[in-house]
């Protein structure tokens, strides 16, 4: 059996309290590494000095093995900080107003780029198979063509794939596109991303480009198609239903009991339109006066990028809201927006889902966001939440029983929460079925098995 080979930017390693991060995702991931006995590849999350040489660290845990790789400051601040998450980040997102484009950050890029691949070329067997994960990694293919390596290569972009038009605000993006062609298979979460990737390749005519390019590497054509990724399902019902009987979820927020909460749930990233729910939200009990000390809105919002400008901004933003909106709302003994800025525990977050009334998921843009799918999944099937959720992610494509609304339309966002609220329990069981149909089929087992096939296949 061939072994897989996965990389990422980050590898999911347990934290220095020895519990492991429990995303759906790293977890689907290390079970299929299990059964092929390969290794996942990337950054340690360590900087190493500008002399040190790149080397690789392995590491054995919990029958898993890894290899590991420091990356000096420079590295850090042009690769990592620069050109993907100041570049393609706010770009593929439909920000190019927030993209701070430098040669030095997309030399940086690439000189990373080239650096994984060398290491990870003396490690190959010549039937291994190699899954290459995101954005921060596009044009490692390429690289590892280009040192001589032909085994089959696949990409799983977990971020949306822009419109030609946007996409062309990178500079130099043509390159960035014939690098995807060194893939034996590229994935993409929606059927959407997959026509903005082909129009791309049409618009700029770049078609032919890069089929000629990747059969001068590689004598071999890429194939492009959708895997919409999911969420390890039965486990978060499961998760979700031993932390509501828990007594701990019960006794421990006895400031929130009693009320209707609202829960959002997303890293700090202007993506993820915190901002304008906040404002939604605020917009609603002004309304509805009739909820004001009665609903609450938790909004779970762990830091992240904090180096980053725009990072920042939006930090102050939200911040800056939130006591806008408790400042006309609140009373003494009740405040509308809890707002956490620290992450909370997968388990706690699970029970968090289950009590709330509404599931509020409403990015400006995102790749698929798995927050919707976990929230549905956390629901109590007699007496189910409603999700609300933005039309602009890609999640909003398969789950079509939520309520779906724009989330730049304030007062449509206002209305739902009262629709949402009022909704009769028939309606809710029916829309929280059809969600959860899909769910159970199509989780994140699958969605790593469907894209593993098609990699073998191509
Ligand atoms: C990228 C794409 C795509 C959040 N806060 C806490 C916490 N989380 C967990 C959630 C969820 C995950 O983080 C967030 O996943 P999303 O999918 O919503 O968003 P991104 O991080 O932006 O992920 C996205 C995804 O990749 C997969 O392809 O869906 O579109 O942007 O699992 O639960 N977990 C804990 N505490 C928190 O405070 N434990």
């Amino acid at each position: 059996m061939s072994r897989l080979i996965v990389v990422s930017n980050r590898v999911p390693l347990p934290d220095e309290h020895g519990s492991a991060p429990a995303g759906g995702v790293a977890i689907a991931l290390k079970a299929a590494l299990k059964q092929k006995k390969g290794f996942w590849m990337g950054w340690s999350g360590k900087v190493k000095s500008e002399a040190a040489p790149a080397a690789l660290i392995p590491r054995e845990i919990d029958g898993i093995s890894y290899q590991l790789v420091d990356l000096s400051q420079k590295d850090l601040d042009e690769y990592y900080h620069g050109f993907a998450n100041r570049v393609l980040w706010p770009i593929f997102h439909g920000r190019p107003d927030l993209a701070e484009y430098t040669e030095a950050r997309r030399s940086g890029y690439y000189h990373v780029n080239q650096m994984f691949a060398g290491l990870l070329k003396s490690l190959l067997r010549e039937d291994d198979v190699i899954w290459v994960n995101d954005y921060h990694l596009i044009p490692l293919a390429e690289e590892l063509r280009q040192a001589g390596v032909r085994n089959r290569i696949g990409f799983f972009l977990h971020i949306p794939w822009p419109p030609a038009d946007i996409l062309s605000t990178v500079p130099m993006y043509a390159t960035l596109l014939c690098g995807l062609s060194a893939y034996d298979l590229v994935g993409f979460h929606t059927d959407y991303d997959l026509s903005n990737f082909n129009e791309c390749l049409e618009r700029e005519q770049q078609g032919e480009t890069v089929e000629q390019r990747s059969r001068a590497v590689d004598e071999n054509k890429s194939r492009c198609a959708v895997f919409p990724i999911s969420i390890d399902t039965a486990n978060f019902e499961s998760l979700a239903e031993q932390a509501a009987r828990g007594e701990r979820l019960q006794k421990a927020y006895p400031r929130i009991a009693g009320y209707d909460i609202a829960i959002g749930v997303d890293r700090l990233d202007y993506s993820k339109g915190i901002e304008k729910r906040i404002g939604a939200f605020g917009a609603f009990l002004r309304r509805y006066c009739q909820r004001v000390d009665k609903t609450l809105l938790l909004q779970i919002t762990p830091k992240s990028r904090g180096v980053i400008p725009a990072y920042l901004a939006i930090q102050k933003e939200i911040a800056e809201l939130v006591g806008r909106v408790n400042g006309e709302f609140g009373t003494i003994d009740w405040v509308p927006v809890h707002y956490i800025h620290k992450p909370v525990r997968h388990s706690e977050l699970a029970g968090l889902y289950r009590k709330a009334r509404i599931g509020l998921v409403t990015p400006l843009r995102d790749g698929m966001n798995l927050v919707a799918k976990e929230y549905v999944a956390a629901q109590d099937p007699l007496d189910p939440g409603v999700l609300i959720l933005s039309r602009f992610c890609g999640a909003a494509r398969e789950m079509k029983s939520a309520m779906q609304v724009n989330p730049y339309d304030t007062e449509e966002m206002a209305r739902t929460i009262e629709e949402a609220l009022i909704m009769r329990l028939e309606d809710r069981i029916e829309r929280w079925n059809a969600m959860m149909t899909t769910l159970r089929t199509h989780d994140v087992h699958h969605w790593c098995d469907e894209f593993l096939r098609s990699l073998n296949e191509s």
